[in-house]
Parts: C-alpha cells; sequence; structure tokens
C-alpha cells in the first residue's frame, strides 16, 4: 500500500498515528470525510492498488458512504477504517455512536469488525495478517473496497511502549503473506524447488476449485508432490490421502510428544485444504512461525488462526502443488524417521485397542469394516476426533466427509440422507446420541423418502467429548446441563421412523452387521453401547501406550 487518507477525530487518533508514522505510505489528510473518501478513490484508481482511508465513529463513517458505493460499482480497491466506541459504550448515550456494523451493507465486498486490541505478540501478528487479507481481498477477482470498523478504547494515544516482538515483521519489510502464485511462477522456472525436510499439511478438500479443477485432482496432486520430494504426509481422514504410501496418521500422538516435535521440525510447510482438527498438530504449526508455510488455499478461506502462514495461493492448487519440487534426492532419513514413529506408535496403538468394542476401536476399524466404495459421512464430537486418532493410514480408505464448515452438531442426520439420496456409493453415518438425538426428526427421510442408509450410533448417553474438558470437575453443573444425558432407547425411534435395527455386544458382530446393512440397501441403525468415563480411560491408556512406544523406539 502506497497512499491513505486520513480525516480527524480522536477516536481514530491511534489509527492515524500508525499510518503516518509508517515511512513507505504517503498520507494525505482531509477535513471532510466526503472528500477523503473520493480522494482515496482517485489516488487508488490511479495506482491501481488499494488505498486506506480512516475517520472517527458517527456521521463521519457515514459520509464515506458515497465513495465506497462508487468504489464498489466502478471496482476500485478501497481499506476503509472507521474508528468506533467499545461495546460499552454504544447504545448508552456515549457521544458520536451510531450502529456501524455492516454500514455500507452489500456496497464492500468485505466487512469485519475487531475486538479493542490488546497488545500482545500474538495480536501484533494477527493484525498483520488481518492487514494481508484487507488487502488481497480488495484487489482480488472483482477489485472493491473492504470496510474493517475498528472499536477502541481509551487511552487512545499509547501510555507505554508496544511489547517487543521478536519477528517485528517479515525480513526486507515484506508483507505478512505474501501471495503467491506458484503455478505462474513456472513459467519463468521450470520448477519451483522446495527443500528436502518438508512437511504436507493436508485437511478438508471437498469441492471443486473456483479454478474449475475437480476436488479429486487436489488430494492426487499432494500425494504426487509428497512422493517426488519425499516429504511426509500429514493426513486428516477427510483429505482423501490417508491411504497414500506417505501418509503419516499418527500425528496427533506424535506431536504430543516435545521432544519429537522439536526434532521433526521441518524446513518448509505445504498446507493442502482446511486445517485438521488435531490441537497437538495445531500447536505445532503455531510454533513454526518462522518457518516458510505455503497455503495452497483454492477458496481463499484463510485457515489460519494463529496467523503464521507466509504465503497463500488462491489460484490453481493442483497447477501449484505440481510445480513444486526439488533438483536434489530426496532426504530418506527424514521421511524415515517419520515412518519409524508413525509404525512405532500404530503398533503400540493396535496392541492396545485389545478386542473390546471401544469407541476408538471403532474408528480403528471402520476403514477395514468399510473399504473403499463405501461414503463415510462422520458427526462432529468424539467420532470426527477418534477418526483422526486412530483410523489407520496406508489402505484403501472409504470416502470421509463430515459437517466441519461450523462443526454443529445438528442436521447430521439429514445430511446423511442427502448423500444417500445423492451419491451412488452405500452411505454410513458415524454419530454419537446427541447428535442422533438432535437431528431424531430426520430420521423420517427412511420412511417417507425410501432411501438406505446405514446409522451406527455410538451410545454413551450423553455428549463424551465434555470428560476431556476442564467443565467436567463442576460436579453441580456437568451431568445435567453439559452432558446432558437423555435415556432414549433408539430402538423404539427405529421402530417408529421404520428403520431396521440392530444392536452388536461383540467387534465381529458389529463388523459384520456394518456388512449386512450395506450390501442390502436398507435404512438401519446399528447402535453401540458404551460409558462415558471408561471411554475417557480408554482414551488415555491408548495415549500412554502411544508415547511410551515412541520413548522406547525414538529415543
Ligand atoms: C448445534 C450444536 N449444539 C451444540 C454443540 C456443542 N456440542 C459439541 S459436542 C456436543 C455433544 C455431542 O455428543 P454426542 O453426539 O453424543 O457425541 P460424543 O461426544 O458422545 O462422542 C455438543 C452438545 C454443537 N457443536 N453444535
Amino acid at each position: 500500500m502506497q497512499h491513505a487518507c486520513t480525516a480527524p477525530g480522536s477516536r481514530n487518533s491511534p489509527i492515524i498515528l500508525s499510518l503516518v508514522r509508517e515511512p513507505r505510505i504517503s498520507c494525505w489528510s482531509h477535513i471532510d470525510e466526503r472528500c477523503a473518501g473520493f480522494f482515496a478513490l482517485g489516488a487508488a484508481k490511479a495506482s491501481g492498488r488499494p488505498v486506506a482511508v480512516t475517520c472517527t465513529s458517527g456521521t463521519a463513517a457515514a459520509n464515506l458512504a458515497p465513495a465506497v458505493i462508487e468504489a464498489f460499482q466502478a471496482r476500485v480497491p478501497l481499506i476503509v477504517l472507521t474508528a468506533d466506541r467499545p461495546a460499552e459504550l454504544r447504545e448508552v448515550g456515549a457521544g458520536q455512536a451510531i450502529d456501524q456494523l455492516k454500514l455500507y451493507g452489500d456496497a464492500v465486498k468485505w466487512f469485519f469488525e475487531l475486538d479493542p486490541p490488546d497488545a500482545t505478540i500474538a495480536t501484533l501478528r494477527w493484525i498483520r495478517q488481518l492487514a494481508c487479507r484487507a488487502y488481497w481481498t480488495a484487489l482480488d477477482g472483482r477489485p472493491g473496497p473492504v470496510h474493517l470498523n475498528l472499536p477502541l478504547r481509551e487511552p487512545l494515544v499509547p501510555d507505554r511502549p508496544l511489547p517487543q516482538d521478536p519477528r517485528p515483521g517479515r525480513e526486507d519489510g515484506a508483507p505478512w503473506v505474501r501471495r503467491a502464485r506458484v503455478s505462474d511462477w513456472a513459467r519463468v522456472q521450470p520448477s519451483v524447488t522446495v527443500p528436502p525436510r518438508g512437511v504436507i499439511v493436508a485437511g478438508r478438500v471437498e469441492h471443486a476449485t473456483r479454478a474449475g479443477e475437480p476436488a479429486a485432482a487436489i488430494p492426487e496432486a499432494a500425494v504426487r508432490l509428497a512422493e517426488r520430494v519425499g516429504w511426509p504426509l500429514l493426513a486428516d481422514p477427510l483429505s482423501g490421502v490417508r491411504h497414500a504410501p506417505n501418509a503419516i496418521a499418527t500425528y496427533d500422538l506424535l506431536l504430543r510428544d516435545p521432544g519429537l516435535a522439536a526434532r521433526m521440525r521441518p524446513e518448509m510447510v505445504v498446507r493442502v485444504g482446511d486445517l485438521p482438527t488435531s490441537k497437538p498438530l495445531r500447536t505445532w504449526l503455531q510454533e513454526l512461525a518462522d518457518v516458510r508455510q505455503l497455503a495452497v488455499d483454492p477458496d481463499g478461506t484463510w485457515q489460519d488462526p494463529d496467523a503464521v502462514i507466509s504465503e497463500l495461493d488462491n489460484g490453481h492448487p493442483v497447477g501449484a502443488l505440481d510445480t513444486l519440487g526439488s533438483d536434489r534426492p530426496p532426504d530418506r532419513h527424514w521421511l524415515e524417521s517419520w515412518r519409524t514413529a508413525d509404525r512405532a506408535a500404530g503398533t503400540a496403538l493396535a496392541s492396545a485397542l485389545a478386542d473390546e468394542l471401544s469407541e476408538p476401536l471403532i474408528a480403528a476399524r471402520l476403514g477395514e469394516w468399510l473399504g473403499p466404495e463405501v461414503t463415510l459421512m462422520c458427526a462432529a464430537s468424539m467420532p470426527i476426533r477418534d477418526l483422526e486418532l486412530y483410523l489407520p493410514a496406508g489402505r484403501p480408505l472409504p470416502r470421509v466427509l463430515s459437517n466441519r464448515g461450523a462443526n454443529g452438531i445438528d442436521g447430521t442426520v439429514s445430511t446423511a440422507f442427502g448423500l444417500s439420496a445423492a451419491d451412488s456409493r452405500a452411505v454410513v453415518l458415524l454419530i454419537g446420541d446427541v447428535a442422533l438425538a438432535h437431528d431424531i426428526g430426520g430420521l423420517i427421510a427412511a420412511r417417507r423418502l425410501d432411501l438406505p442408509l446405514t446409522i451406527l450410533v455410538v451410545n454413551n448417553n450423553g455428549g463424551g467429548i465434555f470428560h476431556f474438558l476442564a467443565i467436567s470437575g463442576e460436579a453441580d453443573v456437568f451431568e445435567q446441563h453439559i452432558a446432558t444425558p437423555h435415556g432414549l432407547d433408539f430402538e423404539r425411534a427405529a421402530a417408529l421412523y421404520g428403520l431396521e435395527y440392530e444392536r452388536p455386544r461383540t467387534v465381529d458382530d458389529l463388523g459384520d452387521a456394518l456388512k449386512r446393512s450395506i450390501s442390502k440397501e436398507a435404512a438401519t441403525i446399528i447402535e453401540v453401547r458404551t460409558e462415558r468415563a471408561d471411554n475417557l480411560e480408554i482414551h488415555r491408556r491408548l495415549a500412554d501406550a502411544g508415547m511410551a512406544a515412541l520413548q522406547r523406539r525414538v529415543s
């Protein structure tokens, strides 16, 4: 960004200070916000780059509307920075406070409301990411204005120095997130070289890209890249690459070990698709803030809660992945050390799972029971986490889908029936009892629409996930208000809605019931009963067994 316009005010003085004190930006002062807006529009037209304009709260912000509307209609990139009062000063008679949320309606490409900022290193990093995102959003595709509304609290000038960020920005003053067009780079150089010790983190890719590449082409390109450069593929079950030769399934466990996480530090990360659910993986990526992280993000969704991605390619993901390569032979030792750890953890988990019908065992065996010709819909809560933790890699697996847009437990049964209607393959739904109770009305599709579906409900009479959280210690509230046991009899639900019902009690019986139901093309509820408290213990036992094996084999 080269130009910015300011209009005077108290509430926006922190924004003015930031813009004026940045030597690479020319700041143009205006008395009237209406003029400031149109001046910014002119500067953006002439330079072809986004221009920022800032004003104070209240009608000042409303005075930018004509220029914002013109910029939207004429496709001119603007970054509108309106100062605002914090929540406690809204609608209580404080001066100059109007409703500024989505003030310009549909005349902006993006509206975003910030919190009053705290001066921490993490916030500074995030604000850099947000600035890059605002810039690229204004410019990308059809250009236009973006609106950031910034509530600011007194004091409005710094009363103490900002914290010293050990990495105050990228080297040579580059933007925090650079926009990469890897496939375009290939036009000027045959391939883009990556270092030998890298990892690919592969998450959910469900649909075709804006560039028209089919959904399945992206995981395939990720697999080709991993093999070409000899990198491990940390593969979420939703990535569609967990079957690949380089796939690492137990990353959640491996990265819990601080020593191993440090030793597995890569020189580069390529991220494909959505960010996986695993907390240890997310923490590890966050700690790699100074490692080059390239995101192949076909829909430009900025999957980066820690603001550590340094390059983002939202152009042609397949082209980008196919362009990356190396002029050196792969570092066999690097891939082998990941594989050794993965094998050690995988073997330990498999033997600790024993033959007892448990929630982790279901996740571990489901791939083998269903095979690659089945679509597996996985509910939120523990089912999706158990699959990520325990579904082994390296064998042909079902196509796994899940509602991970907003991670809700709602509508899961209906989504699965929708899949069944439109998918030529058999559909199996893995779901918890609370999620099934939530969308119990969705079962009516079995009778009214005559659709086949196998519903495997893991019934632990409540939300098992909450036993893993600190709230489980609040005994007076936990059972009734958080775990929410219901005592529903799903056999009766099956009878009411016209589904078949089975309740296997052993591992073999469950495998048989699943196979029967899939081949019958009927709607069936298969219920497995478990205990929430036991489930917590089993997860702990498995994690301990995995970690112990890692320490023995790898150290
Ligand atoms: C619509 C919606 N409401 C509430 C939640 C919060 N929530 C997350 S997990 C969960 C409990 C799920 O329990 P269950 O489906 O039985 O699975 P389990 O945890 O036992 O594996 C709830 C209520 C949510 N994610 N979505």
